[in-house]
């Protein structure tokens, strides 16, 4: 962990349609027509058009949170403390929690992730990586510039049948973003292959390729898509997040 306070940027994953067992979970609890977000927190905003699913950890309990009548977040009860000092809830930062949902009965959920390529949704998956204890205990999953996202996607798709998903929601296509003079434009499977991760257990070689990934991407990467194609990454990156801030699609988050 770095020095300092983590700036993420929050993004805003509003369901489409529910998997069964979470459905019923909230059932009567939130009402009729609002809106109801997973929160990923990230450090890359500007990979978001990459996003092919959004992780959950399976044996983590969430809370469903009230920001306002129409507005509902899905995120670990520790995010909503440190978010109700953040002004994320507007009544004097309370926060009321309205249901509780296991990770588990959110796979399959179907929600829309902003800037995705994906423009009919990304579906909610299992991590068994995801800590509870950091950002909202929900992880939105780019493969193309994350290791970790390859390597889980990846594994979800081999062992479909044994994670009760069904193989295509963990096969999106995975499109470059950015592109670099070491890693070309598909950072994470070029590593992941080099530094022969077979699974997401590989923990050891995944911190490296991790490490790898994120400096080279940041001081070395051009965008190869979006608004901001042909721009550095790190002129890139506060741009992207800014409008994302300015859409209403997603907020400041440190801790
Ligand atoms: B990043 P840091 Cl493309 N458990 O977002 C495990 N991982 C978590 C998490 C949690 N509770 N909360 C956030 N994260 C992930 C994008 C991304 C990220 C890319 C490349 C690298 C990368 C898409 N996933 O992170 O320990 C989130 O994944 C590499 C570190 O606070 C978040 O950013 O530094 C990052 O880890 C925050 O990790």
């Amino acid at each position: 962990e770095g020095v300092g306070p983590q700036e993420y940027t929050a993004l805003k994953l509003k369901v489409k349609e529910w998997a069964r067992e979470a459905e019923k979970a909230i059932k009567g609890k939130v009402p009729e027509g609002a809106d109801i977000f997973f929160v990923p927190a990230t450090l890359r905003p500007e990979t978001m058009y990459g996003q092919t699913c959004c992780f959950v950890g399976p044996k983590i309990t969430y809370g469903v949170f009230k920001v306002s009548e129409k507005e509902f977040y899905v995120i670990t009860d520790r995010a909503a403390r440190n978010m109700s000092y953040q002004g994320v809830f507007p009544k004097n930062g309370v926060c009321e929690k309205v249901a509780e949902i296991l990770g588990s009965a959110c796979v399959g959920t179907l929600v829309n992730a902003p800037l995705s390529v994906h423009k009919d949704g990304v579906r909610i998956l299992p991590m068994e990586s995801v800590l509870p204890t950091k950002g909202t205990g929900v992880v939105t999953s780019v493969p193309s510039d994350s290791p970790d996202d390859f390597a889980t996607v990846t594994d979800l798709a081999k062992k479909a049948e044994y994670y009760g998903i069904r193989k295509e929601w963990a096969e999106l296509e995975i499109v470059p973003i950015i592109k670099t003079p070491t890693y070309g434009d598909l950072t994470a499977p070029f590593l992941v292959k080099k530094l022969k991760i077979a699974s997401p257990k590989d923990t050891k070689q995944l911190e490296e390729a991790k490490e790898l990934a994120y400096k080279e991407g940041f001081y070395q990467g051009v965008m190869v898509i979006g608004e901001f194609k042909c721009e550095k990454v790190e002129v890139a990156k506060p741009k992207v997040r800014q409008q994302l801030l300015d859409a209403n699609e997603g907020f400041a988050y440190a801790e």
